[in-house]
Protein backbone atom coordinates (compact mmCIF):
# COMPACT_ATOMS: atom_id res chain seq x y z
CA UNK A 1 0.00 0.00 0.00
CA UNK A 2 1.32 3.44 -0.80
CA UNK A 3 1.45 6.24 2.14
CA UNK A 4 -1.58 9.07 1.57
CA UNK A 5 -0.36 12.06 -0.05
CA UNK A 6 -3.19 14.19 1.49
CA UNK A 7 -5.58 13.22 4.31
CA UNK A 8 -9.00 14.99 3.23
CA UNK A 9 -11.36 16.45 5.89
CA UNK A 10 -14.13 14.60 6.67
CA UNK A 11 -17.57 15.19 4.23
CA UNK A 12 -19.97 16.30 6.27
CA UNK A 13 -16.83 18.92 7.39
CA UNK A 14 -16.16 19.94 3.71
CA UNK A 15 -19.73 20.59 3.06
CA UNK A 16 -19.95 23.02 5.76
CA UNK A 17 -17.27 24.79 5.06
CA UNK A 18 -18.42 25.24 1.83
CA UNK A 19 -21.90 26.66 3.33
CA UNK A 20 -20.46 29.03 5.24
CA UNK A 21 -18.47 30.42 2.49
CA UNK A 22 -14.90 29.64 4.33
CA UNK A 23 -13.63 27.55 1.54
CA UNK A 24 -14.72 29.37 -1.44
CA UNK A 25 -13.85 27.19 -4.46
CA UNK A 26 -11.12 29.61 -5.61
CA UNK A 27 -7.74 29.07 -6.60
CA UNK A 28 -4.31 30.37 -6.02
CA UNK A 29 -3.87 31.13 -9.38
CA UNK A 30 -7.74 32.87 -9.75
CA UNK A 31 -6.82 34.68 -6.92
CA UNK A 32 -3.75 36.55 -8.77
CA UNK A 33 -6.21 37.09 -12.10
CA UNK A 34 -8.50 38.27 -10.25
CA UNK A 35 -6.21 40.79 -8.58
CA UNK A 36 -4.85 41.56 -11.65
CA UNK A 37 -8.35 42.25 -13.14
CA UNK A 38 -9.02 44.56 -10.49
CA UNK A 39 -5.65 46.54 -10.06
CA UNK A 40 -3.84 45.66 -13.74
CA UNK A 41 -1.02 48.21 -13.77
CA UNK A 42 -0.67 49.22 -10.01
CA UNK A 43 2.50 47.79 -8.69
CA UNK A 44 2.41 44.30 -6.91
CA UNK A 45 6.13 43.59 -6.55
CA UNK A 46 9.02 45.75 -6.13
CA UNK A 47 12.38 44.07 -6.26
CA UNK A 48 15.94 45.96 -6.51
CA UNK A 49 15.54 48.35 -9.51
CA UNK A 50 12.15 45.92 -10.98
CA UNK A 51 8.46 46.84 -10.07
CA UNK A 52 6.11 44.33 -11.35
CA UNK A 53 2.95 45.62 -12.33
CA UNK A 54 -0.56 42.77 -11.13
CA UNK A 55 -0.74 42.85 -14.80
CA UNK A 56 2.73 41.77 -15.55
CA UNK A 57 3.07 39.14 -12.66
CA UNK A 58 -0.26 37.63 -13.88
CA UNK A 59 1.53 37.61 -17.55
CA UNK A 60 4.52 35.90 -16.56
CA UNK A 61 2.49 33.36 -14.20
CA UNK A 62 0.54 31.96 -17.68
CA UNK A 63 3.68 32.27 -19.59
CA UNK A 64 5.71 30.20 -17.42
CA UNK A 65 2.63 27.82 -16.46
CA UNK A 66 2.45 27.19 -20.11
CA UNK A 67 6.63 27.15 -20.48
CA UNK A 68 6.40 24.28 -17.53
CA UNK A 69 3.90 22.39 -19.56
CA UNK A 70 6.00 22.42 -22.40
CA UNK A 71 9.39 21.11 -20.60
CA UNK A 72 6.95 17.81 -20.35
CA UNK A 73 5.76 18.53 -16.19
CA UNK A 74 2.64 17.59 -15.36
CA UNK A 75 -0.20 18.72 -13.19
CA UNK A 76 0.03 17.17 -10.12
CA UNK A 77 3.71 16.93 -9.78
CA UNK A 78 5.90 18.64 -7.53
CA UNK A 79 8.56 21.10 -7.64
CA UNK A 80 11.26 21.69 -5.46
CA UNK A 81 11.89 25.54 -5.36
CA UNK A 82 14.33 26.90 -3.09
CA UNK A 83 14.44 30.75 -4.14
CA UNK A 84 15.20 33.93 -2.02
CA UNK A 85 13.34 37.34 -2.28
CA UNK A 86 13.07 38.30 -4.99
CA UNK A 87 10.46 38.52 -7.53
CA UNK A 88 11.05 35.36 -9.39
CA UNK A 89 9.83 33.16 -6.53
CA UNK A 90 6.29 34.90 -6.80
CA UNK A 91 6.46 33.64 -11.51
CA UNK A 92 7.50 30.52 -10.80
CA UNK A 93 4.68 29.89 -7.95
CA UNK A 94 1.96 31.32 -9.76
CA UNK A 95 3.15 29.40 -12.89
CA UNK A 96 2.70 26.32 -10.33
CA UNK A 97 -0.58 26.86 -9.46
CA UNK A 98 -2.13 27.57 -12.82
CA UNK A 99 -0.76 24.58 -14.28
CA UNK A 100 -1.48 22.42 -10.91
CA UNK A 101 2.05 21.81 -10.28
CA UNK A 102 3.05 21.58 -6.46
CA UNK A 103 5.58 23.66 -5.29
CA UNK A 104 7.72 22.06 -2.51
CA UNK A 105 8.85 25.76 -0.63
CA UNK A 106 11.84 25.56 0.54
CA UNK A 107 14.37 27.75 2.01
CA UNK A 108 17.44 29.34 0.88
CA UNK A 109 19.51 27.96 3.74
CA UNK A 110 18.57 23.92 2.49
CA UNK A 111 21.63 22.50 1.83
CA UNK A 112 22.00 18.33 0.12
CA UNK A 113 20.65 16.55 3.12
CA UNK A 114 17.24 18.45 3.32
CA UNK A 115 16.83 19.06 -0.33
CA UNK A 116 17.70 15.31 -1.05
CA UNK A 117 15.32 14.37 1.34
CA UNK A 118 12.45 17.20 0.42
CA UNK A 119 13.06 15.57 -3.46
CA UNK A 120 12.85 12.09 -2.40
CA UNK A 121 9.87 12.36 -0.41
CA UNK A 122 7.77 14.43 -3.22
CA UNK A 123 9.20 12.65 -5.62
CA UNK A 124 9.71 16.11 -7.70
CA UNK A 125 9.95 16.00 -11.07
CA UNK A 126 12.08 19.45 -10.76
CA UNK A 127 14.06 22.27 -8.68
CA UNK A 128 13.82 25.27 -8.96
CA UNK A 129 16.81 27.67 -8.06
CA UNK A 130 18.77 30.95 -8.33
CA UNK A 131 22.67 30.76 -10.31
CA UNK A 132 23.78 32.24 -7.26
CA UNK A 133 22.72 34.11 -3.44
CA UNK A 134 24.27 35.14 -0.60
CA UNK A 135 27.88 34.28 -1.95
CA UNK A 136 26.36 30.51 -2.01
CA UNK A 137 26.26 28.53 -6.06
CA UNK A 138 23.13 26.67 -6.55
CA UNK A 139 24.50 24.82 -9.09
CA UNK A 140 26.80 22.85 -6.98
CA UNK A 141 23.92 22.16 -5.18
CA UNK A 142 21.53 20.86 -7.63
CA UNK A 143 24.54 18.77 -9.10
CA UNK A 144 24.35 16.96 -5.74
CA UNK A 145 21.08 16.63 -5.89
CA UNK A 146 20.25 15.28 -8.93
CA UNK A 147 22.86 12.19 -8.36
CA UNK A 148 21.10 11.54 -5.42
CA UNK A 149 17.51 11.91 -6.61
CA UNK A 150 16.77 10.61 -9.75
CA UNK A 151 13.29 11.64 -9.88
CA UNK A 152 14.27 14.88 -10.48
CA UNK A 153 14.00 15.17 -14.44
CA UNK A 154 15.03 19.41 -14.69
CA UNK A 155 16.71 21.58 -12.78
CA UNK A 156 15.38 25.20 -13.58
CA UNK A 157 17.68 28.27 -12.76
CA UNK A 158 17.36 32.02 -12.35
CA UNK A 159 20.06 33.50 -14.02
CA UNK A 160 23.07 31.44 -15.50
CA UNK A 161 22.16 28.33 -15.80
CA UNK A 162 24.96 26.64 -17.05
CA UNK A 163 24.46 22.76 -17.93
CA UNK A 164 20.16 23.39 -16.66
CA UNK A 165 17.35 25.18 -18.16
CA UNK A 166 17.08 28.88 -17.47
CA UNK A 167 14.13 30.07 -15.94
CA UNK A 168 13.97 32.86 -18.30
CA UNK A 169 13.62 30.24 -21.37
CA UNK A 170 10.29 28.96 -19.92
CA UNK A 171 8.33 32.08 -20.35
CA UNK A 172 6.07 31.00 -23.14
CA UNK A 173 3.60 32.21 -25.39
CA UNK A 174 0.78 31.20 -22.75
CA UNK A 175 -1.62 28.68 -24.07
CA UNK A 176 -5.02 27.82 -22.70
CA UNK A 177 -4.71 26.30 -19.31
CA UNK A 178 -6.77 23.82 -18.08
CA UNK A 179 -8.67 24.51 -14.86
CA UNK A 180 -7.24 23.67 -11.26
CA UNK A 181 -9.12 21.95 -8.66
CA UNK A 182 -9.92 24.02 -5.61
CA UNK A 183 -9.71 21.12 -3.31
CA UNK A 184 -6.39 19.71 -4.58
CA UNK A 185 -3.00 19.96 -3.05
CA UNK A 186 -1.83 23.67 -4.08
CA UNK A 187 2.05 23.60 -2.40
CA UNK A 188 3.95 21.50 0.21
CA UNK A 189 4.93 23.61 3.36
CA UNK A 190 8.11 22.00 5.60
CA UNK A 191 7.12 21.22 8.88
CA UNK A 192 9.33 22.29 11.24
CA UNK A 193 9.19 18.24 12.46
CA UNK A 194 10.72 16.88 15.47
CA UNK A 195 12.07 13.13 13.98
CA UNK A 196 14.46 12.17 11.75
CA UNK A 197 13.40 12.98 8.92
CA UNK A 198 11.70 16.05 7.69
CA UNK A 199 7.58 16.17 6.89
CA UNK A 200 5.94 18.16 4.23
CA UNK A 201 2.48 19.83 5.06
CA UNK A 202 -0.46 19.69 1.87
CA UNK A 203 -1.98 22.80 2.01
CA UNK A 204 -5.01 22.83 -0.33
CA UNK A 205 -6.39 26.55 -2.49
CA UNK A 206 -8.89 26.11 -0.36
CA UNK A 207 -7.80 25.63 3.17
CA UNK A 208 -4.64 28.53 2.41
CA UNK A 209 -7.00 31.02 0.67
CA UNK A 210 -9.51 30.73 3.98
CA UNK A 211 -6.71 31.63 5.63
CA UNK A 212 -5.30 34.33 3.82
CA UNK A 213 -8.64 36.21 3.21
CA UNK A 214 -8.87 35.70 7.37
CA UNK A 215 -5.97 37.05 7.92
CA UNK A 216 -5.85 39.86 5.66
CA UNK A 217 -9.03 40.95 7.48
CA UNK A 218 -7.93 40.70 10.85
CA UNK A 219 -4.92 42.42 10.04
CA UNK A 220 -6.38 45.04 8.54
CA UNK A 221 -4.56 44.38 4.92
CA UNK A 222 -6.17 46.83 2.21
CA UNK A 223 -5.00 48.24 -1.46
CA UNK A 224 -2.85 50.92 0.53
CA UNK A 225 -0.92 48.21 2.16
CA UNK A 226 3.10 48.25 1.59
CA UNK A 227 4.08 44.54 3.31
CA UNK A 228 8.07 44.48 3.50
CA UNK A 229 8.78 40.58 3.20
CA UNK A 230 11.75 40.32 5.29
CA UNK A 231 11.33 36.90 6.66
CA UNK A 232 11.99 34.51 3.61
CA UNK A 233 8.97 34.50 1.32
CA UNK A 234 8.75 31.01 1.62
CA UNK A 235 7.85 30.48 4.91
CA UNK A 236 4.33 30.12 6.06
CA UNK A 237 4.35 33.33 8.29
CA UNK A 238 5.48 36.13 5.13
CA UNK A 239 3.60 34.24 2.17
CA UNK A 240 0.06 33.84 3.95
CA UNK A 241 -0.10 35.75 7.89
CA UNK A 242 -1.73 37.62 5.68
CA UNK A 243 1.98 38.03 3.66
CA UNK A 244 2.62 38.45 0.51
CA UNK A 245 -0.30 36.32 -0.67
CA UNK A 246 -2.35 38.58 1.73
CA UNK A 247 -1.34 41.85 0.00
CA UNK A 248 -1.85 40.21 -3.22
CA UNK A 249 -5.22 39.64 -2.81
CA UNK A 250 -5.92 43.15 -1.56
CA UNK A 251 -4.49 45.22 -4.13
CA UNK A 252 -1.41 46.41 -2.11
CA UNK A 253 2.67 46.14 -2.87
CA UNK A 254 4.97 43.52 -1.78
CA UNK A 255 8.53 44.96 -1.40
CA UNK A 256 11.41 42.19 -1.42
CA UNK A 257 13.86 42.62 1.31
CA UNK A 258 16.75 40.18 -0.11
CA UNK A 259 18.80 39.62 3.09
CA UNK A 260 17.34 41.09 6.56
CA UNK A 261 19.95 43.95 7.27
CA UNK A 262 18.30 46.52 9.03
CA UNK A 263 20.13 49.91 7.93
CA UNK A 264 18.88 48.18 3.67
CA UNK A 265 15.65 47.59 5.98
CA UNK A 266 15.09 50.93 7.54
CA UNK A 267 16.37 52.86 4.07
CA UNK A 268 13.61 50.40 2.00
CA UNK A 269 10.85 51.15 4.71
CA UNK A 270 11.48 54.97 4.05
CA UNK A 271 11.82 54.90 0.25
CA UNK A 272 8.86 52.69 -0.56
CA UNK A 273 6.84 54.08 2.22
CA UNK A 274 6.07 50.84 3.87
CA UNK A 275 3.25 50.33 6.07
CA UNK A 276 3.54 46.23 7.48
CA UNK A 277 5.96 43.88 7.79
CA UNK A 278 6.23 40.93 10.04
CA UNK A 279 9.65 39.82 12.03
CA UNK A 280 10.39 36.79 14.42
CA UNK A 281 12.26 37.99 17.44
CA UNK A 282 15.64 37.77 17.21
CA UNK A 283 15.06 39.97 13.85
CA UNK A 284 13.32 42.48 15.88
CA UNK A 285 15.68 42.57 18.35
CA UNK A 286 18.52 43.39 16.25
CA UNK A 287 16.48 45.99 14.24
CA UNK A 288 14.99 47.62 17.18
CA UNK A 289 18.70 48.04 18.60
CA UNK A 290 19.66 49.45 15.60
CA UNK A 291 17.05 51.68 15.12
CA UNK A 292 17.99 53.20 18.72
CA UNK A 293 20.82 54.29 17.60
CA UNK A 294 20.14 55.22 14.01
CA UNK A 295 17.00 56.91 14.72
CA UNK A 296 15.59 56.24 11.02
CA UNK A 297 12.86 57.65 9.74
CA UNK A 298 9.96 55.34 9.83
CA UNK A 299 6.98 57.25 9.97
CA UNK A 300 4.94 54.81 7.24
CA UNK A 301 4.80 51.78 9.55
CA UNK A 302 1.56 50.84 10.88
CA UNK A 303 2.10 47.21 12.19
CA UNK A 304 4.78 45.26 12.91
CA UNK A 305 4.13 41.45 13.21
CA UNK A 306 6.18 39.23 15.58
CA UNK A 307 5.68 35.68 15.66
CA UNK A 308 7.92 32.02 14.86
CA UNK A 309 9.19 32.08 18.77
CA UNK A 310 8.46 33.49 22.27
CA UNK A 311 8.72 37.50 22.06
CA UNK A 312 9.65 38.62 25.66
CA UNK A 313 6.77 41.12 26.95
CA UNK A 314 10.14 44.09 27.72
CA UNK A 315 11.40 43.48 23.98
CA UNK A 316 7.23 43.84 22.82
CA UNK A 317 6.94 46.87 24.76
CA UNK A 318 9.85 48.75 22.58
CA UNK A 319 8.48 48.73 19.61
CA UNK A 320 5.79 51.17 20.11
CA UNK A 321 8.51 53.80 21.42
CA UNK A 322 11.56 52.99 18.92
CA UNK A 323 9.34 52.39 15.68
CA UNK A 324 6.40 54.51 16.26
CA UNK A 325 3.58 52.03 15.06
CA UNK A 326 1.69 49.12 16.75
CA UNK A 327 2.66 45.60 17.50
CA UNK A 328 0.59 42.30 16.75
CA UNK A 329 2.17 38.99 18.32
CA UNK A 330 1.26 35.98 15.76
CA UNK A 331 1.97 32.43 16.59
CA UNK A 332 1.32 29.93 14.19
CA UNK A 333 2.50 26.76 12.35
CA UNK A 334 3.00 25.82 8.65
CA UNK A 335 0.30 22.80 9.06
CA UNK A 336 -2.43 25.59 9.72
CA UNK A 337 -3.45 26.99 12.88
CA UNK A 338 -2.69 30.71 13.39
CA UNK A 339 -3.64 33.00 16.26
CA UNK A 340 -3.21 37.20 16.37
CA UNK A 341 -3.47 39.32 18.41
CA UNK A 342 -6.81 42.25 17.26
CA UNK A 343 -5.50 45.47 16.50
CA UNK A 344 -7.96 46.70 18.92
CA UNK A 345 -7.32 44.76 21.97
CA UNK A 346 -5.99 46.11 25.45
CA UNK A 347 -2.27 46.73 25.63
CA UNK A 348 -2.06 44.40 27.97
CA UNK A 349 -3.11 41.12 25.87
CA UNK A 350 -1.06 42.50 22.63
CA UNK A 351 2.12 42.58 25.13
CA UNK A 352 1.48 39.51 27.19
CA UNK A 353 -0.21 37.17 25.12
CA UNK A 354 -0.10 35.36 21.52
CA UNK A 355 -4.00 36.21 20.46
CA UNK A 356 -6.67 34.62 19.76
CA UNK A 357 -7.25 31.75 16.65
CA UNK A 358 -8.34 33.35 13.59
CA UNK A 359 -11.10 31.39 12.58
CA UNK A 360 -14.45 30.59 14.61
CA UNK A 361 -13.94 27.18 13.13
CA UNK A 362 -10.37 26.70 14.66
CA UNK A 363 -11.12 24.05 17.71
CA UNK A 364 -8.73 24.32 20.42
CA UNK A 365 -7.95 21.66 23.31
CA UNK A 366 -5.50 22.39 26.02
CA UNK A 367 -5.03 18.50 27.68
CA UNK A 368 -3.23 16.81 30.15
CA UNK A 369 -0.77 13.95 29.09
CA UNK A 370 -3.84 12.04 28.81
CA UNK A 371 -5.54 13.90 26.70
CA UNK A 372 -8.29 15.14 29.22
CA UNK A 373 -9.08 18.48 28.87
CA UNK A 374 -8.07 21.46 30.96
CA UNK A 375 -9.27 24.54 32.69
CA UNK A 376 -8.48 28.08 31.57
CA UNK A 377 -5.41 28.98 33.03
CA UNK A 378 -3.97 25.89 33.48
CA UNK A 379 -0.82 24.94 31.19
CA UNK A 380 -0.88 22.16 28.85
CA UNK A 381 -0.72 20.26 25.42
CA UNK A 382 -2.83 22.21 22.93
CA UNK A 383 -4.53 20.10 19.88
CA UNK A 384 -6.34 21.99 17.18
CA UNK A 385 -8.47 21.00 14.29
CA UNK A 386 -10.07 23.55 12.02
CA UNK A 387 -10.61 24.91 8.31
CA UNK A 388 -7.26 25.14 7.56
CA UNK A 389 -5.61 23.19 9.14
CA UNK A 390 -4.37 19.83 7.87
CA UNK A 391 -5.66 16.21 8.66
CA UNK A 392 -2.11 14.57 8.22
CA UNK A 393 1.46 14.80 7.04
CA UNK A 394 2.44 14.38 3.53
CA UNK A 395 3.15 10.20 2.72
CA UNK A 396 3.86 9.67 6.44
CA UNK A 397 1.00 7.44 7.75
CA UNK A 398 3.01 6.09 10.56
CA UNK A 399 3.97 9.57 11.64
CA UNK A 400 0.02 10.75 11.12
CA UNK A 401 -0.96 8.15 13.72
CA UNK A 402 1.06 10.10 16.37
CA UNK A 403 0.61 13.02 15.07
CA UNK A 404 -2.95 13.71 14.92
CA UNK A 405 -5.59 12.01 17.40
CA UNK A 406 -8.41 9.74 16.16
CA UNK A 407 -10.86 12.36 15.92
CA UNK A 408 -8.51 14.59 13.58
CA UNK A 409 -6.91 16.97 15.61
CA UNK A 410 -3.12 17.83 14.84
CA UNK A 411 -0.46 17.68 18.19
CA UNK A 412 1.40 20.97 18.23
CA UNK A 413 3.71 19.68 20.17
CA UNK A 414 3.33 23.45 22.13
CA UNK A 415 2.37 23.82 25.80
CA UNK A 416 -0.38 26.54 26.24
CA UNK A 417 -2.35 28.07 28.38
CA UNK A 418 -6.01 30.42 27.95
CA UNK A 419 -6.88 33.28 29.85
CA UNK A 420 -10.15 33.91 30.83
CA UNK A 421 -10.51 36.53 27.65
CA UNK A 422 -9.52 33.22 24.98
CA UNK A 423 -6.13 34.60 24.35
CA UNK A 424 -3.27 32.09 24.40
CA UNK A 425 0.23 32.01 25.97
CA UNK A 426 2.16 29.77 24.51
CA UNK A 427 4.24 28.36 27.65
CA UNK A 428 6.63 25.84 26.02
CA UNK A 429 6.81 22.84 24.36
CA UNK A 430 7.21 19.50 24.78
CA UNK A 431 8.54 18.58 20.81
CA UNK A 432 12.04 17.72 20.72
CA UNK A 433 12.80 20.63 19.06
CA UNK A 434 14.78 23.73 19.40
CA UNK A 435 13.80 26.96 17.79
CA UNK A 436 16.67 28.93 16.78
CA UNK A 437 15.87 32.35 15.96
CA UNK A 438 12.40 31.02 14.92
CA UNK A 439 14.13 28.58 12.49
CA UNK A 440 12.96 25.31 13.82
CA UNK A 441 15.80 22.47 14.39
CA UNK A 442 14.02 18.92 14.91
CA UNK A 443 16.82 17.54 17.60
CA UNK A 444 16.52 13.49 16.07
CA UNK A 445 17.56 14.86 12.68
CA UNK A 446 20.86 16.37 14.01
CA UNK A 447 20.95 13.55 15.77
CA UNK A 448 20.78 10.66 13.07
CA UNK A 449 23.62 12.59 10.91
CA UNK A 450 25.92 12.84 14.18
CA UNK A 451 25.53 9.30 14.33
CA UNK A 452 26.80 8.11 10.82
CA UNK A 453 30.23 9.89 11.84
CA UNK A 454 32.81 6.77 12.93
CA UNK A 455 34.33 8.43 16.06
CA UNK A 456 30.51 8.93 17.41
CA UNK A 457 28.45 6.02 19.86
CA UNK A 458 25.52 7.93 20.72
CA UNK A 459 24.42 11.84 20.39
CA UNK A 460 21.68 14.17 21.58
CA UNK A 461 21.05 17.81 20.68
CA UNK A 462 19.09 20.18 23.00
CA UNK A 463 18.27 23.98 23.58
CA UNK A 464 20.00 26.48 25.54
CA UNK A 465 18.45 29.85 26.11
CA UNK A 466 20.36 32.67 24.03
CA UNK A 467 19.45 36.43 24.90
CA UNK A 468 19.34 37.08 20.63
CA UNK A 469 18.36 33.80 18.93
CA UNK A 470 15.92 32.76 21.78
CA UNK A 471 17.59 29.79 21.88
CA UNK A 472 20.75 28.21 20.39
CA UNK A 473 21.92 24.02 19.94
CA UNK A 474 24.55 22.20 22.31
CA UNK A 475 24.91 18.61 20.99
CA UNK A 476 26.45 16.18 23.83
CA UNK A 477 28.64 13.77 22.12
CA UNK A 478 29.49 10.28 23.41
CA UNK A 479 33.10 9.40 21.45
CA UNK A 480 33.51 5.36 20.58
CA UNK A 481 37.26 5.94 21.72
CA UNK A 482 37.20 8.42 24.48
CA UNK A 483 40.37 8.05 25.50
CA UNK A 484 41.77 9.16 22.20
CA UNK A 485 44.55 11.49 23.00
CA UNK A 486 43.05 14.36 20.03
CA UNK A 487 42.29 17.64 21.42
CA UNK A 488 38.39 18.28 22.18
CA UNK A 489 38.26 21.26 20.38
CA UNK A 490 39.59 19.82 17.12
CA UNK A 491 37.30 16.82 17.61
CA UNK A 492 34.46 19.07 17.78
CA UNK A 493 35.53 20.96 14.89
CA UNK A 494 35.76 17.89 12.73
CA UNK A 495 32.27 17.10 13.83
CA UNK A 496 30.75 20.55 12.65
CA UNK A 497 32.51 20.00 9.13
CA UNK A 498 31.15 16.49 9.36
CA UNK A 499 27.66 17.90 9.31
CA UNK A 500 28.30 20.43 6.90
CA UNK A 501 30.36 19.55 4.10
CA UNK A 502 29.87 15.57 4.53
CA UNK A 503 26.20 15.05 5.84
CA UNK A 504 25.37 18.75 4.31
CA UNK A 505 23.27 20.18 6.21
CA UNK A 506 21.75 23.56 6.45
CA UNK A 507 23.86 26.09 8.75
CA UNK A 508 21.52 26.63 11.31
CA UNK A 509 21.27 23.16 12.43
CA UNK A 510 25.21 23.14 12.65
CA UNK A 511 25.20 22.62 16.76
CA UNK A 512 26.37 26.25 18.38
CA UNK A 513 28.30 23.93 20.91
CA UNK A 514 29.36 20.63 21.19
CA UNK A 515 30.55 18.67 24.54
CA UNK A 516 31.23 15.59 25.13
CA UNK A 517 30.41 13.40 27.39
CA UNK A 518 31.48 10.11 29.07
CA UNK A 519 28.41 8.40 28.78
CA UNK A 520 24.73 10.75 28.36
CA UNK A 521 22.24 10.40 31.32
CA UNK A 522 19.35 8.01 30.97
CA UNK A 523 15.72 7.58 32.00
CA UNK A 524 14.29 4.58 33.52
CA UNK A 525 13.07 3.27 30.10
CA UNK A 526 16.59 3.91 28.81
CA UNK A 527 15.97 6.76 26.89
CA UNK A 528 18.04 9.97 26.67
CA UNK A 529 17.15 12.08 29.72
CA UNK A 530 16.96 15.49 27.76
CA UNK A 531 16.04 17.17 30.95
CA UNK A 532 19.33 16.28 32.64
CA UNK A 533 21.22 17.65 29.50
CA UNK A 534 19.19 21.01 28.96
CA UNK A 535 20.09 22.12 32.42
CA UNK A 536 23.64 21.03 32.22
CA UNK A 537 24.00 22.45 29.10
CA UNK A 538 22.61 25.74 31.19
CA UNK A 539 25.02 25.63 33.49
CA UNK A 540 27.87 25.45 30.82
CA UNK A 541 27.10 28.05 29.27
CA UNK A 542 27.58 30.26 32.62
CA UNK A 543 31.20 28.93 32.56
CA UNK A 544 33.56 30.63 30.20
CA UNK A 545 34.27 27.92 27.40
C1 LIG B 1 5.63 29.49 12.33
O1 LIG B 1 5.49 28.28 11.72
P1 LIG B 1 6.51 27.07 11.83
O2 LIG B 1 5.85 25.92 11.18
O3 LIG B 1 7.87 27.47 11.36
O4 LIG B 1 6.70 26.77 13.39
C2 LIG B 1 5.63 26.47 14.22
C3 LIG B 1 6.08 26.46 15.65
C4 LIG B 1 4.92 26.42 16.64
O5 LIG B 1 4.40 25.13 16.80
C5 LIG B 1 5.63 26.96 17.87
O6 LIG B 1 6.38 25.94 18.47
C6 LIG B 1 6.55 28.01 17.33
O7 LIG B 1 6.79 27.66 15.98
N1 LIG B 1 5.95 29.36 17.36
C7 LIG B 1 5.92 30.17 18.45
C8 LIG B 1 5.27 31.35 18.03
N2 LIG B 1 4.94 31.22 16.72
C9 LIG B 1 5.37 30.01 16.34
N3 LIG B 1 6.33 29.98 19.72
C10 LIG B 1 6.13 31.00 20.59
N4 LIG B 1 5.52 32.17 20.26
C11 LIG B 1 5.08 32.39 19.00
N5 LIG B 1 4.48 33.54 18.67
O8 LIG B 1 6.53 29.75 13.10
C12 LIG B 1 4.56 30.48 11.98
C13 LIG B 1 3.63 30.22 11.00
C14 LIG B 1 2.66 31.15 10.69
C15 LIG B 1 2.63 32.35 11.36
C16 LIG B 1 3.57 32.63 12.34
C17 LIG B 1 4.54 31.69 12.66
Amino acid sequence: MTASDFTPWPDELVKSYREQGWWQNQTLGALLRESAQRYGERIALVCGTRRWSYRELDERADQLATGFAQLGLRTGERLVVQLPNIAEFFAVCFGCYRLGLIPVLALPGHRRAEIAAFCQLAEAAAYVIPDRHDGYDYRLLARETRALAPCLRHVIVVGAAEEFVPLQSLYAKPLALPDQDPAAVALLQLSGGSTGTPKLIPRTHDDYLYSVRTSVNICGFDAATVYLAALPVAHNFPLSSPGTLGTLYSGGRIVLLTRPEPDAAFMLIAAEAVSHLALVPSLLLAWLERATSLRPPLGSLRLVQVGGASLAAEVAARIGPVFGCALQQVFGMAEGLVTYTRLDDDPDAVLETQGRPMSPGDEIRIVDDEDRVLADGETGHLLTRGPYTIRGYWRADEHNRKAFTVDGFYRTGDLVRRRADGSLQVMGRTKDQINRAGEKIAAAEVEQHLLSHPRVRNAALVAIPDERLGERSCAFVELAEPDSDEAPARIALGLKLHLRDHCGLAAHKIPDRIEFIDRLPLTAPGKIAKPQLRALALNLTRTPT
